[in-house]
């Protein structure tokens, strides 16, 4: 296992568009891949092997050295922690972007306000780098429902069309960072395997590279 490379993908949304990426560096998941329930797959290269986890996870799996790679949004980068990792690529896909967002037209209706998000540290730091009283609230899905219910004030969330926010009677608010998924490398992984990780990182940045506009 030692001797192997893996790469830790996010499952759901980034993994539809990490798929056409790999291929184009020429890494190909073997033939069960997405037709079974197993969760760890070979590749058409001998020494790489993929797992497909839950994307919050990837960070958690590179940085322990479970796995050599991962891809992962820098949303989830963000909230984790850079420690352990390398982001040596942004693979440009999957962009969104991290916002506050409220009920429109609402004015904050407390001294401390209330924010509720799955993301809680990029949170914290974000209103604490605006000077704002903040108490926030972890939630793990709908965080639209939140100010509607009265439950917060306002809330971070991740942003693209801005859709489901109109759909909830909501606006987004302040932009907190521009988000898209990374390449991250266990740092010693990237020390030990640096021989065969070049290569690779190599491939992947060029098909990256490749998607640029001329
Ligand atoms: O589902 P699970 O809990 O296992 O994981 P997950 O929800 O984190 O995974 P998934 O598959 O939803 O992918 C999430 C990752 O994709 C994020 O970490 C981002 O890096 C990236 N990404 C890109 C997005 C979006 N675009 C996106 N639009 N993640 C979520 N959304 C959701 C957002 O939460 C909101 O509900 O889409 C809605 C907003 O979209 P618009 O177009 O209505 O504004
Ligand atoms: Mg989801």
């Amino acid at each position: 296992m030692s001797n192997q490379l893996i790469l830790a993908l996010s499952k759901g949304r980034i993994l539809e568009e990490t798929l056409p990426l790999l291929a184009d560096a020429g890494i190909t998941p073997a033939d069960d891949f997405g037709r079974s329930r197993k969760l760890l797959f070979d590749t058409n290269l001998p020494d790489v092997k993929l797992v497909v986890i839950r994307a919050v996870d990837v960070p958690t799996y590179v940085q322990l050295g479970a796995a050599d790679l991962g891809v992962a949004g820098k949303d989830v980068l963000l909230e984790h922690g850079a420690e352990g990792l390398y982001e040596p690529l942004d693979l440009g896909i999957s962009r969104c972007r991290l916002m506050t967002a409220g009920i429109v037209g609402a004015q904050p209706a407390h001294a401390k306000r209330r924010v509720a998000t799955k993301f809680v540290n990029v949170a914290r730091r974000y209103y604490a780098e605006q000077g704002i009283q903040a108490e926030v609230i972890k939630l793990y899905g709908a965080m639209e429902l939140a100010p509607l219910m009265n439950l917060a004030d306002e809330i971070v969330d991740i942003v693209d069309t801005g859709n489901t926010l109109r759909a909830n009677g909501m606006e987004p608010r302040e932009l907190i960072e521009n988000i898209s998924t990374r390449l991250v490398v266990n740092k010693a992984s990237m020390t030990m395997k640096h021989e065969r990780l070049r290569p690779l990182i190599e491939r992947l940045r060029q098909a990256v590279t490749a998607r640029l506009p001329a």
